[in-house]
């Protein structure tokens, strides 16, 4: 059963009546580009076929009354919220997601109404895979659509706004200071495609992207090592990017070249040279990723995976050992490049690999895991699949 399916049986199950509809977003995988997008750079993500699916009736209450189906196979229900009551603070954990969603809608001007929500994700939590920001996609589609603004009517706002709605909410409710990646490639990826993303300009361009027709495939790693954005690590290297771009006097450092990197970290203090090292050479990987891709030279995509893994583990230092390993035991089993994606301390890696090695590699990781006592990392082959929508 989809998880639209599920949340709408839960619905029903609850509330003795179907759902008015159900809305669903995907999780992401980001092809390359890490760390970039809040420095206005370059991103390439996909969406998972896994989703998150919210059921939602309306309620004449103008409360939000969200429950969720848990890992634990359990049924979780949140404090009921006032909607004119909701403010930063007022919810924590998981509930924090649909209240904040509801919030910045409330606070850009948005009628929402009364709603109860049941909520079923397949897409694994604490994963890097932007499990949250499926979650929120789909809360903001569901409420936007009651609140009168279904996304094919002309007064719906565009998807770019949507996703900048839910950014506001992750980062002033939520209080995770995360940039534009994850909302962008939930709402707007299509199947069989990667969205090149160009943050600071709002533009994109869904380039084909189709491994399996080239003899490879993208295996996603879970390594099963939990990460949060809430947590200093994020914010410090976004701080500390935002403080190079303001003494090299640039709006962000997406406006520094790879030709004046030199020159820019010889401006820098010793502390911020790695991070603008990274940031900068990961845009341009980005660029470099989509001229192979444009050329069906996807091969050649994995010495840039490798490139990006190195520079997130040693300039940016956001990987740990379970990425380090997922990517080097991949790699010793023919994986033509693999790097740890999302932000990072935790989560998940992806390895490009010929189709013939799935096996081998897959075997690789499994006992490199094993022989370090680490947990199962889960993998899967990741199929670029459709964005956010409404499915009933
Ligand atoms: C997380 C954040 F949510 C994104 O905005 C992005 O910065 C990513 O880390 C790193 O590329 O997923």
């Amino acid at each position: 059963m989809s998880p639209s399916e599920r949340a709408a049986q839960l619905f029903a199950e609850a509330h003795d009546r179907a759902p008015d509809a159900v809305f669903s977003a995907p999780g992401r995988v980001n092809l390359i580009g890490e760390h970039t997008d809040y420095n206005d750079g370059f991103v390439l993500p996909f969406a998972l076929p896994h989703r998150v699916a919210v059921a939602i009736g309306h309620r004449e209450d103008r409360v939000l009354a969200a429950t969720t189906l848990g890992d634990d196979g359990q049924l979780h229900t949140a404090d009921e919220a006032a909607i004119e009551e909701l403010a930063p603070g007022s919810h924590t954990g998981w509930a924090a997601f649909p209240a904040g969603v509801a919030w910045a809608l409330r606070e850009a001007g948005y009628p929402v109404a009364g709603a109860d929500l049941t909520i079923v994700g397949e897409v694994p939590t604490g994963a890097g895979l932007s499990s949250s920001h499926a979650l929120q996609c789909a809360i903001a589609l569901a409420l936007l659509d009651r609140a009168g603004f279904p996304q094919d009517s002309p007064e719906a706002p565009s998807l770019a706004r949507v996703a900048r709605l839910v950014q506001i909410s992750e980062n002033d409710f939520v209080g995770a200071p995360t940039g534009l990646l994850d909302q962008t490639a939930s709402l707007r990826c299509v199947e069989a495609h990667v969205l090149f993303h160009d943050v600071r300009s709002g533009e994109s361009e869904q380039v084909p992207f189709d491994p399996r027709g080239a003899g490879l495939e993208l295996l996603a790693i879970d390594t099963r090592a939990k990460h949060s954005h809430s947590e200093s690590g994020y914010g410090d290297r976004r701080k500390g990017c935002e403080r190079a771009a303001e003494l090299l006097s640039v709006k962000a450092l997406r406006d520094v070249s790879v030709d004046e990197l030199p020159a820019a970290l010889d401006a820098l203090p010793e502390e911020l040279r790695p991070l603008v090292r990274h940031a900068v050479t990961e845009n341009d990987r980005v660029l470099r990723t989509v001229e192979l891709l444009r050329a069906d030279r996807y091969a050649e995509v994995g010495p840039l995976l490798d490139a990006s893994h190195t520079s997130l583990r040693d300039d940016y230092r956001v990987s740990c050992a379970e990425l380090d390993l997922a990517a080097a035991s991949a790699k010793s089993a023919g994986a033509l490049g693999a790097r740890m994606i999302g932000g990072g301390f935790g989560g998940s890696a992806i390895a490009l690999i010929n189709t013939a090695d799935r096996d081998a590699v897959e075997q690789a990781v499994l006992r490199a895991f094993a022989e370090q006592n680490l947990a199962e990392p889960r993998i899967f082959t990741a199929v670029p699949s459709a964005g956010a929508g409404r499915d009933r």
